[in-house]
């Protein structure tokens, strides 16, 4: 439900949560832009002994307003907000009792969202987020315009909105979206829902439903044909659709002599030949990218235009490494099955030898069996990480290597010339590593180490 802060009359804000979000909060709320009377009593609390912001939260507030270990549910309930941070579940039993109680619980996107003056546009969905966010800041900033990407990306928004901008782009994850309520976007895109965050919510349907946030307040809406049954059962009026079928409205694929192009009203826009972004799926991500960029005002072929001199970020099925023949790439953030499904599917038409996936670690709750189709694209599996057996268990001859040292090892060994080696995991990397980025390094480092030596 929404509900307008009343900034000057809190007299008691609980901030949960000391990671990037959490700091933000504190950091916005004692800065010189706060909405809050300078007697307000800002307390913070953090599950774990040792956060990772513990220090400068204790200068900021001083160390009687944090508390490390958890929360005592009368804090919470003697609070006139309380600001959760995305990574703490909302079904914790204290929040829910605080929350019954009429205390109200937001996010920092729903800070931002009640302060911001400037032009926003938003992307959610289970994968390309960061993709069509980059994408559409980068067309923003190539035509010399300050659009700021920030959110989900890795940019709290709180410390985005301090900083000089024309427009922010955000990427908005389920867990800051459940708790926004009031988010005025010139453009919202859901790309697509596939199973994910299960051990956070209690049913796909609950994520799906807490993505559809990102349409209370949006003046035009994207969405995915191919994805049609998680449209809002309301179908927004100010409606651009994008997908990788032909289609007289919105953005779409054609297959013409040259090869694919996009089109944009049934007409072709521009070829695929001309991004350097790889797969069927990027060229979706890019139409969302373009739907965006122009309700904030950039035309079609100016957005085009950009994203010709964009190659992709790193870790997302990015080719590191050729050598013998073989084909070595990093799809690391593939940290669900969607983007698996979506990788293997993408580059299968580009590989003459043999495809060989590397996938395991942390499955978040998911039902692997959804990956028994695409795994029969794959020629040769080689499993890691914690739930590595359970996705292994689903094709005859996988082999488990549990760390992604020896996955390398063994690729190297069975690679042939033609061949790629993928490692695309469907799972987190939290099992084994800090991050996906950290996975997807230390993968490129095995390989150059692997060829180093034999060389
Ligand atoms: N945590 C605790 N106890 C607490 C608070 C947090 O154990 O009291 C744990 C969480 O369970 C989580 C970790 O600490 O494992 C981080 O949680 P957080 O809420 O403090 O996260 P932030 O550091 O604020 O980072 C968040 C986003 N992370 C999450 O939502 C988990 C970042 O997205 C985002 O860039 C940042 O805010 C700024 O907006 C990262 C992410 O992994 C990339 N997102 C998930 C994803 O993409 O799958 C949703
Ligand atoms: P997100 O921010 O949603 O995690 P990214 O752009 O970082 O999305 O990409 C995450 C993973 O999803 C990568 O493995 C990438 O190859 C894959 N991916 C990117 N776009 C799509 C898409 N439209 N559909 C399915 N998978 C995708």
């Amino acid at each position: 439900m929404e509900q307008r802060i009343h900034w000057q009359k809190l007299d008691t804000v609980v901030i949960l949560g000391l990671g990037q979000s959490g700091r933000s909060v504190v950091r916005f709320l004692v800065g010189e832009n706060s909405p809050l009377h300078a007697d307000c009593e800002i307390h913070t609390c953090d599950s774990r002994e040792q956060p990772p912001g513990l220090d400068e939260v204790k200068q900021l507030l001083g160390e009687e307003r944090v508390t490390t270990g958890g929360w005592q549910l009368e804090d919470l309930l003697a609070a006139d907000l309380i600001v959760v941070s995305p990574g703490l579940d909302t079904r914790d039993a204290k929040i829910q009792m605080a929350r019954d109680a009429g205390v109200p619980i937001i996010g920092d996107v729903e800070i931002f969202a009640q302060l911001n003056q400037r032009p926003v546009v938003a992307v959610t969905g289970s994968n390309g987020k960061s993709t069509v966010t980059t994408l559409v800041e980068q067309m923003g900033q190539y035509h010399g315009h300050r659009w700021v990407a920030a959110g989900n990306i890795g940019v709290a928004v709180l410390d985005a909105l301090q900083q000089d901008a024309d427009a922010y782009v955000l990427e908005l994850s389920s867990f800051q979206l459940e708790t926004t309520r009031s988010l005025k976007l010139a453009g919202a895109a859901l790309l697509n829902v596939s199973a994910d965050h299960l051990d956070r919510y209690d049913s796909e349907q609950a994520y799906f439903e807490a993505k559809l946030n990102i349409f209370n307040h949006a003046a035009v809406s994207v969405l995915n044909r191919q994805d049609s049954q998680h449209w809002p059962s309301k179908v927004p009026q100010s409606l651009v659709t994008v997908g990788t079928d032909e289609s007289a409205n919105g953005y779409g694929l054609i297959k013409n002599p040259e090869g694919i192009a996009i089109t944009r009203h049934g007409k072709p826009l521009a070829s695929a030949h001309q991004f350097s972004l790889a797969g069927t799926h990027n060229l979706v991500n890019i139409q969302a990218a373009l739907a965006l960029a122009e309700t904030l005002g950039l035309t079609p072929k100016q957005g085009v235009q950009a994203i010709e001199q964009f190659s992709g970020l790193p870790h997302r099925c990015q080719v590191v490494y050729e050598a013998n023949g073989i084909r070595w790439v990093d799809d690391s953030k593939a940290t669900n099955i969607g983007a698996t499904e979506a990788a293997i599917n993408g580059l299968r038409p580009m590989i003459k030898g043999r495809l060989i996936l590397i996938a395991g670690g942390d499955g978040k709750g998911a039902q692997f069996s959804q990956l028994l189709p695409v795994l029969s694209r794959v020629d040769v599996l080689l499993t890691i990480g914690r739930d590595g057996k359970k996705i292994g268990e689903l094709r005859k001859g996988a082999r488990y290597c549990e760390q992604l040292s020896e996955a390398v090892r063994t690729a190297q060994q069975i690679a042939e010339p033609e061949d790629w080696v993928v490692l695309s995991p469907a799972c987190a990397s939290l099992d084994q590593f800090s991050n996906f980025v950290e996975r997807g390094k230390a993968f490129q480092q095995h390989i150059a180490r692997l060829y180093e030596r034999s060389a």
